[in-house]
């Protein structure tokens, strides 16, 4: 299997070298990209020395190699899984035939937008989290936010890569625009309405790694599946660092819920907000605004673009090759489908309920999150239960769009709606005024603010007080 060529301009291993016009085309690319970072990428911490993993190989085991270097040192490059002898495609009407090294000339503009899709999800992550580093709660937690955003970067370069190597110059032009569309402006935002979402305080990014980044783990199982190799060969990779950033997610929410847990349990007549810690009902409020801006990042529940991404093979379902039936023709999903006010009980033919396929498999990984957060209260015999809000809640996308419904999925009326969901169910200016008050840094090795508990353990076997960066 080739290794990761890193004496190139840009580390690969797609034996760049061999395709000068592409190899041309990326090392035009790479000022912008750098230009982009250094304008709306993390503030200030450029010139640090930072303990990041770097991919080094493809290799299942040892992928990564960890060292201090500077964000700007960060080799961007591109890697793609191994190729596979003799590829077939595993869904839709082309089922069983040659999966597809070249884009065909019918499917140029269902994937183009696929792509850039996916691509513009990953600088408006960093823009998103920009500001983050000045109020990290730990050196800790302030490298794990410089290591997603560097390896978002390196998700931006692999799809760029797939746009320049198979789109021609209308994959020059996409590339380009990935680099000018900004996170939350309102002439030129991201695709995505939870990418325009502020993402102001650690409460908002652990959320935010654990829904945000589970919408990508699951988009990317989908198009790792798909017809078009270089695509799918490249998601299937980007899989490999997603892990971390999930981790980071729940971790992160689940050591803010254990410091609210021991301060109930220190000072039980209390607010535990004099204690400087976060109220649990504060943070599934926090969740509740995650859990349903990102259940919108699946589309309409019933959708015709699903149903001819899979079709056509372009984008299939999460662990599509563990399933018995490929072509998805004679299925049906039965769902209550809300229309004009009711619901009507429907068998919608399988390939049209794609988008909801998904989002049931993203919210039961969701609901472990919610199991491990809730073992927390209960060890510390706190009798506090978190859940997930119900799909229908909060929705600007698809059919429940812009209807009230309680956590629960009920219909409300809009005045029981306008009552509640600005005060009980979402995070209100108070919640995230006082979240905004605990954000101070707290920036010595070994020391973790006061309104999250230590991480278990440090990065690669380090120790917790290690000095993940040096300022
Ligand atoms: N906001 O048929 P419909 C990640 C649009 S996250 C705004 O229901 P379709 C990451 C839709 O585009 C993974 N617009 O939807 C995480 C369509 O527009 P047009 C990102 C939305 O097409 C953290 C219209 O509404 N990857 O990697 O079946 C950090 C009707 O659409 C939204 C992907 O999304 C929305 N939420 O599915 C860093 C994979 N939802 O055609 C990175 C690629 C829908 O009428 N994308 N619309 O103009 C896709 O597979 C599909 O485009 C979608 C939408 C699933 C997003
Ligand atoms: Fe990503
Ligand atoms: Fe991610």
């Amino acid at each position: 299997m080739p290794g990761i060529d890193y004496s190139q301009k840009i580390p690969n291993n797609v034996d760049l070298k061999s395709d000068r016009r592409l190899q041309r085309a990326l090392e035009s690319w790479q000022p912008d990209y750098i230009d982009w970072w250094k304008s709306v990428g993390p503030t200030d911490f450029n010139e640090k020395d930072i303990y990041l993993r770097t991919a080094v190989s493809v290799d299942r085991d040892g992928w990564a190699h960890y060292d201090y270097i500077t964000m700007p040192e960060y080799r961007w490059g591109i890697f793609l899984t191994p190729q596979e002898a003799d590829r077939k495609i595993g869904f839709g009407d082309e089922l069983g035939k040659d999966a597809w090294e070249q884009v065909p000339g019918e499917h140029r503009n269902s994937l183009r937008r696929l792509i850039v899709t996916q691509a513009d999800t990953e600088p408006a992550s960093v823009e998103q989290q920009r500001l983050l580093g000045h109020t990290a709660p730990s050196l800790y937690d302030l490298r794990n936010l410089f290591q997603v955003n560097v390896e978002e970067g390196r998700h931006l370069w692999a799809m760029v890569y797939v746009l320049q190597a198979h789109f021609g110059r209308d994959g020059r032009e996409e590339a380009d625009e990935l680099l000018e569309r900004r996170s939350g402006n309102s002439d030129h935002p991201r695709i995505l309405g939870t990418f325009n979402e502020p993402c102001e305080d650690w409460l908002s990014f652990f959320c935010f790694t654990m829904f945000t980044d589970r919408d990508g783990k699951f988009q990317l199982l989908a198009l790792a599946e798909s017809a078009f190799t270089p695509l799918a060969r490249s998601c299937r990779f980007m899989l490999t660092e997603e892990a971390h950033h999930l981790f980071v997610g729940q971790t992160g929410v689940g050591r803010v819920i254990q410091r609210t847990c021991q301060v109930m349990n220190e000072f039980p007549d209390a607010d535990v907000t004099e204690h400087g810690a976060i109220p649990l009902e504060l943070i599934q409020r926090y969740i509740n605004f995650w859990v349903s801006s990102s259940n919108d990042l699946y589309g309409g529940e019933v959708s015709s673009n699903a149903a001819n991404f899979f079709r056509s093979g372009l984008k299939g379902r999460a662990w599509e090759q563990k399933r018995e039936e490929h072509t998805a023709l004679d299925d049906h999903y039965n769902m209550d489908v809300f229309e004009n006010g009711t619901f009507t009980n429907t068998d919608v033919p399988l390939r049209n309920a794609m988008n909801e396929v998904l989002r049931d498999d993203y919210i039961a990984d969701n609901q472990k999150g919610i199991v491990y957060w809730n073992k927390i209260t209960a060890k510390h015999n706190i009798d506090f239960q978190f859940s997930l809000p119900s799909r229908r809640f909060n929705r600007r996308v698809g059919m429940y769009a812009g209807h009230p419904f309680d956590l629960d999925g009920d219909l409300i009326s809009q005045s029981d709606w306008d009552a509640k969901a600005a005060g009980e169910w979402l995070p209100t200016i108070a919640d995230r005024e006082y979240v905004q008050s605990l954000m101070k840094p707290s920036l010595e090795a070994g020391k973790y603010a006061g309104w999250i508990a230590p991480p278990a353990k440090g990065i690669n076997g380090k120790e917790i007080d290690f000095e993940y960066v040096k300022l």
